[in-house]
């Protein structure tokens, strides 16, 4: 009698884990809309008992694939809010259009740095906080010796860079020392430097005197590298020649390597430019831009640099552009970083890229 009580009970056990296996497939298989079955708990009308059930098993296998921290987050985890951010629109809503911009005013860099404390994060860091960004641009600007320029550029570039919604960066590349200055090897230094800090997608290459007069322009990346600065106040508002493409230009990450970076050896002014739109012409690419308008700028004006003379050698080295492209580069940059200082504004690096003394 006694064996056959026990019987029954073993049979009813063996019963009950089965039944609970059957709970935990269901459970499981839930998430597959393949499956149309309707899960144990719900077949029995009661909402409470099964609900218990559903909570203890899912605990369970929680706790079973999971390490007990894990599951214990999972346990406390908030409620999912509707609050998560949505993607930036592609044209960004409060662009002004045409700006005022001129460089009489009196601002220090004191200013400028009090104006922009509150929005922008050090080294000159900033994202929206209204929606996720579509850019991740890192601005790359090649210095030295024009802190003068500097306060005017600051001033103007990053209320413009927050309009157009960017998640972005500026970098100030200072070139050490009294060496003969190189403006495109400093670029290259530059998207080295900020590609250590941040995975930017893009990168603006822009001159420190050079102030855009139309938020519109955009300061993002393109289908094709985008030379911007297309209308110049010192080039009465035109494009100096067709191929030009100095001053302030971007390129992707893609598009950068696709022509192996910029030139290191083009000591002195000019040619450097030429130089990459070359690249990009030699690697089956075009030019884009804005247009005229849209494409205005406002130079400040200056003395010519010393230590940066026109170098009569450069325009000779353009014909030979297409061969010396593929080792001459982002493969063959050789700097060394001497500072790093994070300033509210900008971040600035200064480099030795090994320049001969004139
Ligand atoms: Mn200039």
């Amino acid at each position: 009698m006694l064996r056959k009580l026990f019987r029954a009970v073993s049979v009813f056990a063996i019963l009950s884990v089965a039944c609970f296996g059957l709970v935990l497939f269901f459970n499981k298989s839930r998430v597959s809309p393949a499956l149309h079955f309707k899960p144990y708990y719900m077949l029995t009308g009661n909402d409470t008992l099964p609900w218990m059930i559903k909570e203890r098993v899912s605990y369970l296998w929680t706790l079973e694939t999971k390490t007990p921290e894990a599951a214990q987050v999972e346990i406390q985890a908030p409620p999912a809010t509707n609050k998560t951010l949505e993607l930036c629109p592609d044209i960004p809503p409060d662009l002004v259009g045409p700006l005022h911009v001129d460089f009489d005013f009196k601002r220090t860099l004191d200013d400028v740095r009090q104006e922009f404390q509150s929005t922008l994060q050090k080294g000159g860091r900033f994202k929206p906080s209204e929606c996720i960004s579509r850019h991740k641009v890192a601005v790359i600007i090649p210095f030295r010796n024009r802190h003068e320029h500097l306060r005017h550029w600051v001033y103007y570039l990053h209320p413009v860079l927050m309009r157009q919604q960017l998640d972005y960066g500026v970098y100030v590349i200072n070139q050490a020392g009294e060496g003969v200055f190189n403006r495109a090897k400093l670029m290259n230094a530059g998207y080295k430097e900020a590609l250590k800090e941040y995975e930017y997608d893009c990168f603006v290459f822009s001159d420190i005197d050079l102030v855009p007069m139309d938020d519109r322009n955009f300061y993002r990346c393109f289908d094709n590298p985008r030379h911007l600065a297309v209308a110049m106040d010192k080039f009465n508002f035109q494009l100096p020649y067709k191929n030009y493409f100095g001053g302030v230009s971007s390129l992707s990450r893609g598009q950068f390597l696709k022509i192996n970076g910029f030139p290191n050896t083009y000591w002195g002014w000019g040619g450097e430019d030429d130089d990459i739109y070359r690249r990009i012409v030699y690697r089956g690419m075009t030019v884009s831009r804005p247009d005229l308008v849209t494409g205005k700028y406002r130079m400040i004006k200056h003395e010519r640099d010393l230590h940066n003379e026109p170098n009569p050698k450069n325009p000779d080295k353009l014909g030979r552009t297409r061969w010396t492209m593929n080792n001459d580069g982002i493969n063959s940059l050789k700097y060394t970083v001497k500072e790093i200082v994070k300033d509210i504004l900008y971040t600035f690096i200064t480099v030795d890229i090994d320049a001969p003394v004139n």
